[in-house]
Protein backbone atom coordinates (compact mmCIF):
# COMPACT_ATOMS: atom_id res chain seq x y z
CA UNK A 1 0.00 0.00 0.00
CA UNK A 2 0.99 3.10 -1.11
CA UNK A 3 0.45 6.34 1.51
CA UNK A 4 -0.77 9.61 -0.71
CA UNK A 5 -1.43 13.11 0.34
CA UNK A 6 -3.30 15.18 -2.11
CA UNK A 7 -1.69 18.89 -3.10
CA UNK A 8 -2.83 21.94 -4.71
CA UNK A 9 -1.69 25.43 -5.64
CA UNK A 10 -4.12 26.87 -2.49
CA UNK A 11 -5.99 25.08 0.54
CA UNK A 12 -9.40 26.43 1.61
CA UNK A 13 -11.43 25.00 4.41
CA UNK A 14 -13.89 23.72 2.00
CA UNK A 15 -11.85 22.38 -0.84
CA UNK A 16 -10.41 18.43 -0.21
CA UNK A 17 -6.86 19.84 -0.45
CA UNK A 18 -4.18 19.03 2.60
CA UNK A 19 -1.10 20.89 1.48
CA UNK A 20 -1.36 24.55 -0.14
CA UNK A 21 1.55 26.33 -2.22
CA UNK A 22 4.67 25.92 -3.30
CA UNK A 23 4.70 22.21 -4.43
CA UNK A 24 8.59 20.93 -3.82
CA UNK A 25 7.63 22.12 -0.25
CA UNK A 26 4.71 20.35 0.15
CA UNK A 27 6.47 17.37 -1.03
CA UNK A 28 9.34 17.55 1.14
CA UNK A 29 6.15 18.10 4.12
CA UNK A 30 4.37 15.43 2.74
CA UNK A 31 7.52 12.90 3.11
CA UNK A 32 8.44 13.93 6.44
CA UNK A 33 4.90 13.06 8.12
CA UNK A 34 5.42 9.71 6.53
CA UNK A 35 3.66 9.95 3.23
CA UNK A 36 5.05 8.17 0.34
CA UNK A 37 3.35 9.93 -2.65
CA UNK A 38 1.29 12.90 -3.62
CA UNK A 39 -1.26 13.83 -6.48
CA UNK A 40 -1.35 17.22 -7.93
CA UNK A 41 -4.03 19.01 -8.50
CA UNK A 42 -4.33 21.80 -10.78
CA UNK A 43 -5.61 23.59 -14.17
CA UNK A 44 -2.25 24.04 -15.84
CA UNK A 45 0.05 21.43 -15.44
CA UNK A 46 2.06 22.95 -18.34
CA UNK A 47 3.23 25.07 -15.40
CA UNK A 48 4.77 21.84 -13.58
CA UNK A 49 8.42 21.79 -13.35
CA UNK A 50 9.08 18.55 -14.93
CA UNK A 51 12.45 17.96 -14.49
CA UNK A 52 12.69 19.51 -10.88
CA UNK A 53 9.82 17.32 -9.83
CA UNK A 54 11.22 14.07 -10.70
CA UNK A 55 14.24 14.76 -9.38
CA UNK A 56 12.86 16.12 -6.27
CA UNK A 57 10.71 12.92 -6.42
CA UNK A 58 13.87 10.78 -7.05
CA UNK A 59 16.01 12.33 -4.63
CA UNK A 60 14.13 12.21 -1.75
CA UNK A 61 11.51 8.42 -2.38
CA UNK A 62 8.48 10.05 -3.16
CA UNK A 63 5.96 10.03 -6.35
CA UNK A 64 3.28 11.81 -8.17
CA UNK A 65 0.67 9.04 -8.25
CA UNK A 66 -2.05 11.36 -10.24
CA UNK A 67 -2.58 14.85 -11.59
CA UNK A 68 -6.48 15.97 -10.76
CA UNK A 69 -8.04 18.18 -13.80
CA UNK A 70 -11.34 18.71 -11.17
CA UNK A 71 -10.39 22.66 -11.16
CA UNK A 72 -11.50 22.41 -14.87
CA UNK A 73 -14.46 22.21 -14.20
CA UNK A 74 -15.24 23.61 -10.56
CA UNK A 75 -13.54 26.80 -11.92
CA UNK A 76 -13.85 27.18 -15.73
CA UNK A 77 -17.10 24.93 -16.54
CA UNK A 78 -15.24 22.77 -19.31
CA UNK A 79 -16.76 19.42 -18.81
CA UNK A 80 -16.48 16.06 -21.02
CA UNK A 81 -20.44 15.13 -22.27
CA UNK A 82 -20.67 19.35 -23.48
CA UNK A 83 -22.98 19.29 -26.37
CA UNK A 84 -21.14 22.71 -27.70
CA UNK A 85 -18.39 20.43 -29.69
CA UNK A 86 -15.93 23.35 -29.83
CA UNK A 87 -15.85 23.83 -25.85
CA UNK A 88 -15.49 19.57 -25.76
CA UNK A 89 -12.30 19.92 -28.50
CA UNK A 90 -10.87 22.44 -26.41
CA UNK A 91 -11.25 20.33 -22.89
CA UNK A 92 -9.94 17.07 -25.12
CA UNK A 93 -7.50 18.90 -25.98
CA UNK A 94 -6.27 20.24 -22.65
CA UNK A 95 -6.68 16.16 -21.43
CA UNK A 96 -4.07 15.33 -23.76
CA UNK A 97 -1.94 18.01 -22.11
CA UNK A 98 -2.45 16.32 -18.73
CA UNK A 99 -1.75 12.96 -20.52
CA UNK A 100 1.54 14.24 -21.95
CA UNK A 101 2.96 15.58 -18.75
CA UNK A 102 1.72 12.19 -16.68
CA UNK A 103 4.13 10.49 -19.31
CA UNK A 104 6.81 12.54 -18.20
CA UNK A 105 6.57 12.41 -14.67
CA UNK A 106 5.16 8.46 -14.60
CA UNK A 107 2.10 9.63 -13.27
CA UNK A 108 -1.36 9.17 -14.01
CA UNK A 109 -4.85 11.39 -14.90
CA UNK A 110 -7.31 11.60 -12.96
CA UNK A 111 -11.16 11.90 -14.52
CA UNK A 112 -13.39 13.42 -11.56
CA UNK A 113 -15.37 16.55 -11.41
CA UNK A 114 -15.00 17.12 -15.40
CA UNK A 115 -17.49 14.69 -16.54
CA UNK A 116 -19.95 16.84 -15.80
CA UNK A 117 -23.53 17.36 -14.98
CA UNK A 118 -26.95 16.30 -17.49
CA UNK A 119 -28.49 19.42 -17.53
CA UNK A 120 -32.74 19.26 -16.23
CA UNK A 121 -34.28 18.22 -18.73
CA UNK A 122 -32.03 16.89 -20.86
CA UNK A 123 -31.24 13.03 -22.59
CA UNK A 124 -29.34 11.13 -20.12
CA UNK A 125 -28.41 8.59 -22.75
CA UNK A 126 -27.63 11.24 -25.27
CA UNK A 127 -25.00 12.64 -22.48
CA UNK A 128 -23.72 9.57 -21.59
CA UNK A 129 -23.23 8.82 -25.40
CA UNK A 130 -20.99 11.89 -25.22
CA UNK A 131 -19.05 10.97 -22.10
CA UNK A 132 -18.60 7.57 -23.99
CA UNK A 133 -17.35 9.67 -26.89
CA UNK A 134 -15.06 12.09 -25.07
CA UNK A 135 -13.27 9.03 -22.83
CA UNK A 136 -12.45 6.87 -25.80
CA UNK A 137 -11.09 9.04 -27.31
CA UNK A 138 -8.59 10.10 -24.02
CA UNK A 139 -8.32 6.70 -23.72
CA UNK A 140 -6.76 5.63 -27.04
CA UNK A 141 -4.25 8.85 -26.40
CA UNK A 142 -3.73 7.16 -22.84
CA UNK A 143 -2.71 4.67 -23.97
CA UNK A 144 -0.28 5.72 -26.91
CA UNK A 145 1.39 7.85 -24.18
CA UNK A 146 1.57 5.08 -21.75
CA UNK A 147 -0.47 6.85 -19.09
CA UNK A 148 -3.48 5.33 -17.40
CA UNK A 149 -6.87 7.59 -16.68
CA UNK A 150 -8.63 7.14 -13.58
CA UNK A 151 -12.11 7.67 -13.54
CA UNK A 152 -13.40 8.55 -10.61
CA UNK A 153 -17.43 7.83 -8.76
CA UNK A 154 -18.66 10.78 -7.56
CA UNK A 155 -21.62 11.74 -5.89
CA UNK A 156 -24.85 13.18 -7.28
CA UNK A 157 -25.19 16.50 -6.04
CA UNK A 158 -21.38 16.91 -7.78
CA UNK A 159 -21.95 14.73 -10.98
CA UNK A 160 -25.53 13.53 -11.79
CA UNK A 161 -23.75 10.49 -13.62
CA UNK A 162 -21.21 7.54 -13.03
CA UNK A 163 -21.82 7.58 -9.26
CA UNK A 164 -21.00 4.00 -7.88
CA UNK A 165 -18.81 1.48 -8.81
CA UNK A 166 -21.09 -0.80 -11.08
CA UNK A 167 -21.77 2.75 -12.84
CA UNK A 168 -17.81 2.94 -13.99
CA UNK A 169 -17.54 -0.89 -14.30
CA UNK A 170 -20.08 -0.32 -17.06
CA UNK A 171 -18.64 2.69 -18.82
CA UNK A 172 -15.06 0.81 -18.97
CA UNK A 173 -16.41 -2.63 -19.80
CA UNK A 174 -18.90 -1.42 -22.55
CA UNK A 175 -16.30 0.96 -23.95
CA UNK A 176 -13.79 -1.29 -24.38
CA UNK A 177 -11.50 1.94 -22.53
CA UNK A 178 -8.05 1.44 -23.09
CA UNK A 179 -6.21 2.25 -20.02
CA UNK A 180 -8.81 3.15 -17.61
CA UNK A 181 -9.17 2.27 -14.06
CA UNK A 182 -11.72 3.72 -11.50
CA UNK A 183 -11.17 5.44 -8.71
CA UNK A 184 -13.52 5.12 -5.48
CA UNK A 185 -13.55 7.93 -3.22
CA UNK A 186 -15.02 6.90 0.43
CA UNK A 187 -16.52 10.10 1.04
CA UNK A 188 -18.49 9.51 -2.25
CA UNK A 189 -18.88 6.06 -1.77
CA UNK A 190 -20.96 6.98 1.71
CA UNK A 191 -23.87 9.08 -0.54
CA UNK A 192 -23.96 6.62 -3.08
CA UNK A 193 -23.34 3.10 -2.57
CA UNK A 194 -25.35 -0.01 -1.26
CA UNK A 195 -22.93 -1.35 1.02
CA UNK A 196 -19.73 0.04 1.97
CA UNK A 197 -18.20 -3.39 2.86
CA UNK A 198 -18.91 -4.80 -0.88
CA UNK A 199 -19.07 -1.49 -3.56
CA UNK A 200 -15.07 -1.80 -4.30
CA UNK A 201 -15.83 -5.43 -5.92
CA UNK A 202 -18.35 -3.67 -7.79
CA UNK A 203 -15.38 -2.44 -10.07
CA UNK A 204 -13.88 -5.29 -10.39
CA UNK A 205 -10.13 -5.87 -11.99
CA UNK A 206 -10.46 -1.77 -12.68
CA UNK A 207 -10.33 -0.93 -8.90
CA UNK A 208 -7.01 1.51 -9.55
CA UNK A 209 -6.89 3.64 -7.00
CA UNK A 210 -8.79 4.97 -3.45
CA UNK A 211 -9.47 8.34 -2.16
CA UNK A 212 -10.14 8.78 1.69
CA UNK A 213 -12.04 11.26 3.50
CA UNK A 214 -14.84 10.90 6.23
CA UNK A 215 -18.60 11.79 5.75
CA UNK A 216 -17.78 15.37 6.86
CA UNK A 217 -15.29 14.85 4.15
CA UNK A 218 -12.46 15.91 7.64
CA UNK A 219 -9.75 13.78 7.52
CA UNK A 220 -10.55 9.72 7.72
CA UNK A 221 -11.58 8.16 11.18
CA UNK A 222 -12.79 12.20 12.18
CA UNK A 223 -16.45 11.02 11.79
CA UNK A 224 -19.22 8.80 11.40
CA UNK A 225 -17.84 6.66 8.07
CA UNK A 226 -17.40 3.00 8.83
CA UNK A 227 -13.55 2.58 7.96
CA UNK A 228 -13.36 -0.60 10.01
CA UNK A 229 -15.49 -2.38 7.32
CA UNK A 230 -13.91 -0.17 4.20
CA UNK A 231 -10.73 -0.90 4.82
CA UNK A 232 -11.51 -4.92 5.73
CA UNK A 233 -12.56 -4.96 2.51
CA UNK A 234 -9.66 -3.55 0.71
CA UNK A 235 -7.72 -5.76 2.37
CA UNK A 236 -10.15 -8.59 1.75
CA UNK A 237 -10.00 -8.15 -1.85
CA UNK A 238 -6.38 -7.90 -2.24
CA UNK A 239 -6.02 -4.74 -2.94
CA UNK A 240 -2.36 -3.13 -2.58
CA UNK A 241 -2.55 0.38 -4.61
CA UNK A 242 -2.41 4.08 -3.36
CA UNK A 243 -4.54 4.65 -0.94
CA UNK A 244 -4.45 8.38 -0.80
CA UNK A 245 -6.18 11.31 1.38
CA UNK A 246 -8.21 14.06 -0.02
CA UNK A 247 -9.73 16.20 2.47
CA UNK A 248 -10.49 19.19 3.97
CA UNK A 249 -7.67 20.76 5.66
CA UNK A 250 -9.45 21.00 9.30
CA UNK A 251 -8.80 21.69 12.12
CA UNK A 252 -5.66 22.54 10.10
CA UNK A 253 -3.31 20.70 7.26
CA UNK A 254 -1.02 19.38 9.43
CA UNK A 255 -3.27 18.01 12.42
CA UNK A 256 -5.81 16.41 9.61
CA UNK A 257 -2.39 15.13 7.56
CA UNK A 258 -0.73 13.47 11.01
CA UNK A 259 -3.80 11.96 11.86
CA UNK A 260 -4.32 10.42 8.28
CA UNK A 261 -1.10 8.99 8.79
CA UNK A 262 -1.88 7.37 11.83
CA UNK A 263 -5.05 5.93 10.41
CA UNK A 264 -3.17 4.53 6.92
CA UNK A 265 -0.72 2.92 9.59
CA UNK A 266 -3.54 1.45 11.97
CA UNK A 267 -5.72 0.16 9.32
CA UNK A 268 -2.94 -0.96 6.64
CA UNK A 269 0.80 -1.70 8.13
C1 LIG B 1 -12.13 14.59 -6.77
O1 LIG B 1 -11.26 13.55 -6.50
C2 LIG B 1 -13.35 14.53 -5.95
O2 LIG B 1 -13.52 13.64 -5.14
C3 LIG B 1 -14.35 15.55 -6.18
O3 LIG B 1 -15.33 15.51 -5.18
C4 LIG B 1 -13.71 16.91 -6.23
O4 LIG B 1 -14.21 17.77 -5.31
MN1 LIG C 1 -12.01 12.08 -4.79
Amino acid sequence: MKYCIAIGEATSPTTPLLLGGDYFKSIETAKALGFEAVEIHTPNPQELEIDKLTETCKRIGMSIETIGTGILYGRYGFYLMDQDTEKRIQLLSMIRNYIDIAARLKSRVTIGSIKGNVPKGENKDKYLCTLAESLKTVSVYAAEKNVILLIEATNRYENNVLNTASDLYRMISENKLKNTMALMDSFHINIEEKSIGNCLSDAREYLGYIHFGDNTRCYPGSGAFDFDVFCSSIKKIGYDGTVSVECYPQPDSLTAAKKTIEFFRKHFS
